[in-house]
């Protein structure tokens, strides 16, 4: 049927206004939008400055106060095809948290899946669930659904990081929950290793007590120096002939639960990825979105059709469907997280490998 012979129809066009009246509305004028052929995401590529990013929080700490009720001074990355919601991604939130010297953020939980991933700096303990874990240069730390978690800045230094969490996803779903908790934090002291990094952070072995299959990772924290050795070796292993690298010159791990081998939280896939001076990486492109922030080093991201140059704390934000690749002169790291994990268990991911490059 053409729709268009009937554009001039005046029964028609009553029947839409019933339709409208009636709060009805038909599939055949908006099938291109309601079912697109592709993914086609109102969020666009985007690249968030560390240098822009930086002074704000700088200043949000100078001019804002933190505590109870705000209960954190983020700063969301609001993804500019999105309208001005504080969602970096249809599906994701990304922050940037800043706390100044012996300022505290008090307890709360959520439904929410949080983690946080630390670009520079160190002092600041985060209490997840009365388990004080440090947050330092590299780390990832979790704050899985509905533990209770604060964060105290034990210095006279400020520290900034970054949150992740799916709070468009849980809003979208009306899935979410929330309860405040102790103001201050329940346990102010500091050590270098959490509980839980304690009984569950040794490579391969996993505690008696805890053989059960758990919905997020126990682990609180993944520690640079193992993530660094990770891929460190992967490249060594590379350069010594062995398979251990994803491609050329791009080592690659995957942050994941002890007790499933799966991703560390049910809506949040979190990789880590070292590309090597002069490599790069192939063309892709995946259902879901997915934000990088660069650890270490510099190199170019090209997103559809524009390359941007990034450097250590840049943001980036790759919307669901959008072709991606990174070639770098010096070596770049990257710290990854997405909504695979949701995609996946919904079997609607693909992937698609454009010829070329
Ligand atoms: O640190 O608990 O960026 O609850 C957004 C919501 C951080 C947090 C965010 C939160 C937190
Ligand atoms: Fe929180």
């Amino acid at each position: 049927m053409s729709t268009d012979a009937l554009d001039s129809d005046p029964e028609l066009d009553t029947l839409y206004a019933d339709f409208e009246a009636n709060h009805l509305n038909p599939l055949w004028t908006q099938l291109g939008d309601l079912m697109p052929m592709v993914p086609t995401s109102k969020a666009v590529p985007f690249v968030w400055r560390w240098s822009t990013l930086y002074p704000l929080a700088q200043r949000a700490g100078d001019l804002v106060p933190v505590g109870r009720g705000g209960e954190r001074r983020a700063i969301a990355l609001a993804n500019p095809g999105l309208g001005g919601v504080p969602y970096v991604t249809p599906t994701l939130w990304a922050a940037i948290q800043y706390l100044g010297p012996k300022e505290t953020a008090p307890e709360h939980r959520h439904s929410q899946n949080a983690f946080r991933f630390v670009v520079e700096g160190e002092g600041v303990w985060t209490v997840v669930n009365g388990d004080p874990v440090a947050m330092c240069r590299g780390d990832f730390l979790l704050t899985p659904g509905w533990n209770f978690h604060g964060h105290h800045n034990e210095t006279d230094q400020p520290m900034a990081w970054i949150d992740g969490l799916d709070i468009p996803f849980v809003n979208y779903t009306d899935t979410g929950f929330f309860e405040f908790g102790a103001d201050g934090v329940t346990d102010d002291s500091t050590p270098d290793i959490s509980r839980s990094e304690r009984l569950w952070a040794h490579p391969g072995l996993r505690p008696l007590v805890g053989l059960d299959a758990k919905t997020s990772s126990p682990i609180a924290c993944y520690r640079w120096k193992h993530t660094d050795a990770a891929l460190a070796e992967q490249l060594a292993l590379e350069d010594e002939g062995f398979a251990a690298t994803v491609e050329p010159g791009h080592a690659a791990v995957r942050y994941t639960n002890p007790t499933t081998g799966g991703d560390v939280m049910p809506t949040i896939r979190a990789e880590f990825h070292r590309i090597r001076a002069g490599s790069h990486t192939r063309s892709r492109r995946d259902v879901g979105s997915l934000v990088f922030q660069v650890f270490d080093g510099k190199g170019r991201i090209t997103l559809g059709d524009q390359e941007h140059s990034v450097a250590t704390g840049d943001m980036i934000v790759v919307p669901s469907w959008t072709t991606w690749s990174v070639d770098t002169d010096d070596g770049i790291d990257l710290f990854a997280f997405s909504d695979a994990p949701i995609v996946e268990r919904l079997h609607f991911n693909r992937t698609h490998f454009p010829e070329h490059a």
